[in-house]
């Protein structure tokens, strides 16, 4: 399997709790090299922009507002087959579904307020990559 890459955000909920380096020490453990890293706070144009995926869900006014609601982190991970490595190091998106030792277990407050983001395959990372950072601002 070669190095891949994947997008992260560490949600608003968790850098209301200062839990940006409990988080990264999951990403961490889980053997994924945190290649770029920024703190922002995201504007509703660019929040819809990332998951207009979910617009017609209704859960979509609601997900936009939070991810609005306060700093993020923003991050690439690197690593061996990192999209799946960091799906099964974040957990499920209901934490009360996700396995023990996984970010969400861990700090998740909720299915909506769940801590982390993770790219679903390697397309979307790309992608979602090339939203928030320019090349020269990911050191591998
Ligand atoms: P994931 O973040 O695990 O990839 P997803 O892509 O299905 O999950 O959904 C994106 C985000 O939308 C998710 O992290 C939290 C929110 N969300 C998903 N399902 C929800 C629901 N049933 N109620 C409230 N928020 C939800
Ligand atoms: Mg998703």
């Amino acid at each position: 399997m070669a190095i891949e890459r994947t997008f992260s955000i560490i949600k608003p909920d968790a850098t209301a709790r200062n839990l940006t380096g409990a988080v990264n020490a999951v990403i961490e453990k889980a053997g994924l090299r945190i290649v770029a890293q920024k703190r922002i706070r995201m504007t509703k144009e660019q929040a819809e922009t990332f998951y207009a995926v979910h617009k017609a869900r209704p859960f979509f006014g609601e997900l936009v507002e939070f991810m609005t609601s306060g700093p993020v982190v923003v991050q690439v991970l690197e690593g061996e087959n990192a999209v799946a490595k960091y799906r099964d190091a974040m957990g499920a998106t209901d934490p009360s579904k996700a396995a023990d030792g996984t970010i969400r277990k861990l700090y998740a407050k909720s299915i909506g307020e769940n801590s982390a983001h993770g790219s679903d395959a390697p397309e979307t990372a790309a992608i979602e990559i090339a939203q928030f950072f320019s090349g020269n601002e990911i050191v591998g």
